[in-house]
């Protein structure tokens, strides 16, 4: 049963039951609305409990049966709310860990509603692009009041329940055990008549027109392209313009148009997918970890550093290993200026800053990290150099630990048989700025130990990371995708475009930072020393030759002041150069190509559509596990529209027979050999399946 019936006394005890967190679907509803009836025929029962068993009251309606008959089968969630409003006894809500989104809206159904501290208590709607859909813009106002309301409605930010126990959300703050507070609770309620409803209180706010255009502003400026937001504004409006009834009509139209949208269908496929990217089909969850309490860093650069603050700011010490003293001087040094600079903004404090700082050493020796649990090794990306490194690691690390390398192209398999335990060598791939950037692509090995796996996984979620794993290829998920847009970029140069036509036209999807202007900042020399390694191993695969005239310019990009823009200096503002563009316009006449007008959709599916096809490849060969591991990847690291939610989801909503369409018109014209349709790609569309 996902809901529990207990009688105790004289009081009927609800206890919402399906783990993981008490998620109101059909049958969680249905339970609810049983166990009412028979508290309603039991003449014994003076009053009702509704709690939540295991680590939540409710995290809300069942997100997984949104879109499906069973949301709108009945008892909806608006029938459960009602049957709990209209019972002749009391309900309460004993409200305890996790109150969330249709959990808060039931709870705010009862007559009263008691707490433990420290339970998060949220409508968090907004975040899957929806809003709440079961009375919550109504009646959350009604108890907080307009503007608190509003705040938490528009954020979806829980707050503590300590913090709302002056408003009339709850009527008691439980310290002690929430059962037994909550029975005695029921019992002096039982006989008082009316009955509280929330719906028959007022939303009461001065002049709260200009408060509200005030918010539809404010709201407008910050929701780009998503439109809930706004709607929760428009929603809780109606909190006190309309009448309660009127009120949760509106409110339900528009949970209705919000759920159908393909933003909220993006947040959503993201929410799952960030959370289907931490199992691994042979990886059971009760997979022993290794501890991790201490980590080493072999590099102190700008990665070595980030990868090192991510632990630092996790709690857990540091020892970072440089060659020379004034490597190591210069990396502590700039770490501590971050947090410096960290601090200054207000967003750490001087006894954060304190701590943190006092979890990190510095060394020259080897012998000083042996006793890390995981080493992780940021050098220079070169097969040698991570020779030289590991063979030292292996002689100098305790069993056991675990040996990482933060490598972004390099086989993980070869690095690891430097060792002489590849079962405990694992690829953790940070994303520059590695204490910025979301992502950590986790490389697995073909020796990799599941514990090393489970516990590299386990470790991405505690430094706030989503950890995505990728099997060993070249340039593994995000990087080997990203080479054929940049090849699909060059082209577009040769054949008609100019650096800030493709970054525009990419932007204006909705992508962080173009092509170009993301070659700048990574540094264009990057590439061209991947792209030497390339022409002599793989001579079949064609470039355009415009970065590597760019390269023999010297602009690598921010860093030379120079790239496919200019720079000033102290300003991150790209320049277009005109250097560059008459490079550009000069190397297709070489070419002899006569250089033409090419649209904004073309660039950009030519972009995307290089990403999507090259993805099902790496998803044919078992490279990711599944789709929304690749669109976890672009989102969390590449800068990928969320509101298009990742490449393989995008490509499901233009329809993968439309994208094949496309490709296979882009085969026909010049460097038609890039658009070799992948087999998995061509088999999904002809059985009109989709990636997702
Ligand atoms: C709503 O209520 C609409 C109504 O207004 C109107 C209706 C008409 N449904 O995050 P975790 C799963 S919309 C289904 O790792 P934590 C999650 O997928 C809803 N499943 O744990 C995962 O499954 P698995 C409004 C859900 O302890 C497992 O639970 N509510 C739901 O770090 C553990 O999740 C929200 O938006 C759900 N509602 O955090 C709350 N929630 O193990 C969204 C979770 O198979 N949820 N799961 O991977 C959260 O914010 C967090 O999950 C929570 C727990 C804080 C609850």
């Amino acid at each position: 049963m996902t809901a529990e019936y207990k009688v105790h006394g004289a009081v009927a005890v609800i206890t919402l039951n399906n783990p993981p967190v008490n998620g109101l679907g059909l049958a969680t509803r249905t339970a609810i609305v049983e166990g009412l009836r028979q508290a309603q025929h039991d003449a014994a029962v003076k009053s009702i409990v509704i709690t939540g068993a295991g680590k939540a009251f409710s995290g809300g309606a069942d997100i997984k049966e949104f879109n499906s008959p069973k949301a709108l089968a009945e008892p909806t969630l608006h029938t459960v709310i009602a049957a709990v409003e209209n019972s002749d006894k009391p309900v309460i809500a004993a409200i305890h860990t996790v109150c969330m989104g249709g959990g808060l809206e039931l709870a705010l159904g009862c007559h009263y509603r008691v707490v433990s501290p420290g339970a998060q208590i949220a409508l968090p709607e907004v975040k899957l692009g929806i809003l709440p859909g079961a009375g919550g813009t109504q009646r959350l106002p009604r108890v907080v009041g307009l503007e608190m309301a509003l705040n938490m409605i528009v954020s979806g930010t829980p707050v503590a329940s300590e913090k709302l126990v002056k408003t009339k959300l709850f009527d008691e703050l439980v310290e002690g055990d929430l059962m037994t507070g909550a029975l005695n609770f029921a019992e002096r309620v039982a006989a008082t008549r009316p009955l509280p409803k929330v719906r028959d209180l007022k939303v009461d706010y001065p002049n709260y027109e200009a408060f509200l255009q005030f918010s539809r502003n404010t709201v407008k400026a910050m929701a780009g392209p998503f439109p809930a937001p706004l709607k929760c504004v428009e929603a809780v409006a109606a909190s006190i313009t309309k009448k309660f009834d009127d009120g949760i009509a509106f409110e339900r139209a528009l949970f209705v148009d919000l759920v159908q949208t393909t933003e909220s269908k993006a947040l959503r496929h993201a929410f799952f997918g960030e959370r289907a990217a931490s199992k691994l089909p042979d990886v059971p969850a009760d997979t022993p970890m290794r501890s991790i309490k201490s980590v080493a860093v072999i590099g102190a650069g700008t990665m070595g550093g980030g990868i090192a603050m991510n632990f630092l700011n996790a709690g857990i010490p540091v020892t970072i290993l440089e060659m020379k003293q004034e490597a190591l001087d210069k990396g502590l040094a700039t770490i501590r200026k971050n947090y410096e600079n960290t601090m200054k903004k207000g967003k750490l404090t001087q006894e954060k800053f304190d701590q943190r700082l006092s979890l990190i050493t510095g060394t020259m020796s080897y012998e000083e990290i042996g006793q890390a649990d995981l080493v992780i090794e940021a050098v220079f990306e070169d097969m040698g150099v991570k020779e030289t490194v590991f063979k030292k690691l292996d002689e100098v690390m305790k069993p056991g630990a675990i040996l990482a390398s933060n490598t972004s192209t390099l086989d993980v398999d070869q690095i690891a048989n430097f060792t002489k335990r590849p079962q405990d060598v694992i690829g953790t791939h940070f994303f520059s700025p590695a204490n910025v950037m979301k992502l950590l692509e986790i490389v697995r090995g073909k020796a990799t130990a599941k514990d090393v796996l489970a516990t590299t996984l386990a470790l991405s979620k505690k430094i706030k990371k989503t950890g995505v794993v990728s099997g060993v290829c070249d340039g593994f998920i995000g990087n080997r995708m990203i080479e054929q847009y940049s090849r699909q970029a060059g082209f577009l140069l040769e054949q008609g475009c100019l650096p800030e036509q493709v970054d525009k036209a990419v932007e204006k999807f909705g992508f962080a930072m173009g092509p170009f202007r993301m070659g700048d900042l990574a540094g264009n020399d990057i590439g061209w020393y991947i792209r030497k390694r390339r022409y002599v191993e793989k001579p079949e695969v064609t470039y355009s030759k415009t970065a590597d005239l760019l390269c023999e310019l010297g602009r690598f990009g921010q860093k030379t002041s120079a790239g496919w823009y200019d720079y000033k200096p102290g300003d991150r503002k790209a320049y277009p150069s005109t250097v560059v563009n008459d490079m550009i316009i000069k190397h297709s006449a070489d070419l002899g190509i006569e250089r033409k007008k090419i649209s904004d959709a073309e660039i950009v599916e030519r972009l995307v559509y290089a990403l999507v096809n090259e993805a099902a490849n790496i998803l044919d060969e078992g490279i990711a596990t599944r789709a929304s591991d690749i669109d976890m990847v672009y989102l969390t690291g590449y800068g990928f529209p969320l509101f298009r939610g990742g490449p393989m989801f995008y490509a499901d909503t233009v329809g993968l027979p439309n994208v094949v369409m496309a490709m296979e018109k882009y085969a026909k014209g010049p460097h038609g050999e890039a658009w070799q349709v992948a087999p998995l790609l061509a088999r999904l569309a002809a059985e009109g399946k989709t990636f997702n």
